[in-house]
């Protein structure tokens, strides 16, 4: 209600010069698809520089300690949109189906009057609601000449995906947008999603550079439970030479016939082999000329394995592959990039930029190398973390960083606070307005909850929920394990040590019991829940055989 009546007070005064104007501010929502904070300069200048995505830092807000509920695309997107944890949007993994009755954030803004819009990676659904314009991939969507579905029909357009997403929008602005609207524009980058298909040149570009190891790459998981053994995405052995590593079909095949390196036998006793399908279905995506410009790089990548591969052991296969994979995954974060700095630029030159909350964030973080891995899923920091950069200015005081609790359950919240529209009561989030605008005091948030469901599955992450504190962390790894572990996140940032069984924390081990039980109580999840959605993967896969 109170937004009604400020509403009419912006209303008021301004139609005293005879036009009413509607003073809202725009939303720009900017999401990339496994976009790593440690890929971001403003967060950690190791690995790229990112000068466009840390002008938000420098002119806004960043959060250190930003996080997900569940770190796997489709999951955190239907959080976003509904304010809700997965258990009760019911959009646990990337396979179950999301309930379009559900009320999202979106609708609520073009009820209230907003123009609205969405191009890129929405990851499911073919007809996003309460967007009145919208050009969407269909699933994960293609690197190169992508297909786009939309309102009245679908399209094939030429070119690099990064670039077209960002056409789309700068259309958008410049040719469809209401003067007289606030807008809500979701920017959706498919990148840096795997296989990592940057744009030729930038191909070519990072192709000559190195990166610097983490310092974990080498990981053995001792000291931590069967999760973290078990998982598929350990670079050295699930890692595709051909897929992943853009090693020629032909290339894997003279060097090996059968394929040595890249067969191996995963958890559920198949053997997981490469496909010369899946690479061709990505690089045979590109028409004779873009294919020559790929060609250069690819040739030279198959001509350097050919010579290496047979006189490397695993640590140099280890070391090789992790190369392979920056310089693909950071190519992609190069166009990213560039192409946010267009957008910015763009609201710079029409003036849009002094009532636009510009949003930068990802679906979830991702492993670059930490602990031997790449991929996601885990409750540990790189995964479970996510960028966050807020700008709003005359609100945000450029240059903040802040390391509360904050998840991307509270982003509708937020988002209808600051556009003054009431956001429904069973939204599960908290407005992020007070750490916006700097009364911090308003805001008690002391842990968050998370929970992660696909297993078993690509990458056979385990089944687990827990509760993360700036200083702790409790997981229950459960399906077809019951384990425990727990992190001291101050002194153990890395995450080597489970120190659930430790004597000197287990004060600390039964308060965060405690605390943990009265989450899934606030947020209402439960041990029922969790045997309701096992029985419904168990269902699903009877009906399948
Ligand atoms: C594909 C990828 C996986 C990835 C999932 C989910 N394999 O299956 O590595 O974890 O998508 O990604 S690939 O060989 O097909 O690229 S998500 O971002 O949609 O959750
Ligand atoms: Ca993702």
């Amino acid at each position: 209600m109170k937004y009604i009546f400020s509403l009419l007070f912006v209303s008021t005064i301004l139609s005293s010069c005879n036009k009413v104007y509607d003073t809202r501010p725009n939303i720009l929502f900017i999401m990339s698809d496994d976009h790593a904070y440690q890929a971001i300069s403003a967060y950690d200048d190791r690995l790229i520089n990112t000068p466009n995505i840390d002008r938000l830092a420098d002119e806004g807000i960043m959060f250190t300690n930003a996080c997900v509920t569940n770190s796997i695309c489709a999951p955190s997107r239907a959080t976003i949109l509904t304010g809700k944890f997965s258990h009760l949007n019911g959009k646990i993994d990337n396979h179950s189906p999301f309930d379009t009755t559900q009320v999202t954030f979106p609708q609520l803004f073009k009820k209230a009057g907003y123009q609205t819009a969405m191009f890129g990676k929405l990851h499911f659904g073919n007809n996003p609601k309460g967007v009145d314009d919208f050009l969407i991939l269909p699933g994960q969507g293609d690197y190169i000449n992508p297909k786009f579905l939309g309102k009245d029909k679908d399209t094939i357009i030429t070119g690099y995906v990064t670039d077209i997403i960002t056409d789309l929008t700068l259309d958008w602005f410049k040719n469809k947008r209401d003067v007289n609207k606030p807008f809500l524009m979701m920017y959706l980058h498919k990148a840096p999603h795997r296989a990592w298909w940057p744009r030729a040149d930038k191909f070519a570009e990072f192709y000559e550079k190195k990166f610097p190891e983490p310092k974990t790459l080498f990981d053995d998981y001792s000291n931590r439970g069967s999760a973290a053994k078990s998982a598929e995405m350990n670079l050295l052995t699930h890692m595709r030479y051909m897929e992943d590593s853009k090693v020629w079909p032909a290339t894997i095949k003279e060097m090996g016939g059968a394929e040595p390196e890249i067969v191996y036998v995963n958890e559920r006793k198949n053997l997981v082999r490469s496909n010369p399908n899946q690479f061709f279905s990505r690089y045979g995506r590109a028409n004779d000329e873009q294919k020559a410009e790929y060609d250069v790089t690819l040739n030279k990548i198959s001509d350097d394995f050919k010579k290496n591969w047979p006189v490397m052991d695993d640590t140099q296969k280890m070391r090789w592959k992790f190369q392979r994979y920056m310089q693909d995954y950071l190519a992609t974060i190069s166009s990213v990039d560039d192409n946010v700095g267009r957008v910015l630029n763009y609201l710079d030159e029409s003036g849009l930029d002094k009532n636009t909350i510009v949003v930068y964030t990802s679906d979830q973080g991702f492993y670059l190398g930490e602990h031997g891995w790449f991929d996601k899923r885990f409750i540990y920091d790189e995964s479970f973390k996510t960028p966050l950069l807020i700008r709003w200015p005359n609100k945000i005081k450029p240059g903040i960083t802040n390391d509360e609790m904050v998840q991307n359950l509270d982003f509708a919240q937020t988002f209808l606070e600051a556009a003054m529209i009431d956001s429904p009561s069973d939204m599960q989030g908290e407005s992020l307005m007070p750490l916006l605008t700097g009364n911090n005091e308003n805001w008690d948030r002391e842990e968050v909850y998370y929970h992660y469901y696909e297993y078993p599955s690509v990458h056979m992450v385990k089944r687990h929920y827990g509760i993360v504190s700036k200083d702790y962390k409790l997981v229950r790894f459960y399906y077809d394990v019951d384990e425990w572990e727990m992190y001291d996140r101050k002194k153990d940032p890395y995450e080597l040590n489970n120190i659930y069984d430790d004597n000197n924390y287990s004060e600390v081990r039964e308060d965060l019991h405690i605390r943990l039980e009265l989450l899934r109580k606030k947020y209402k999840d439960s041990d029922e829940l969790n045997d309701f959605y096992i029985q419904k993967y168990l269902d699903k896969n009877k009906t399948r055989n």
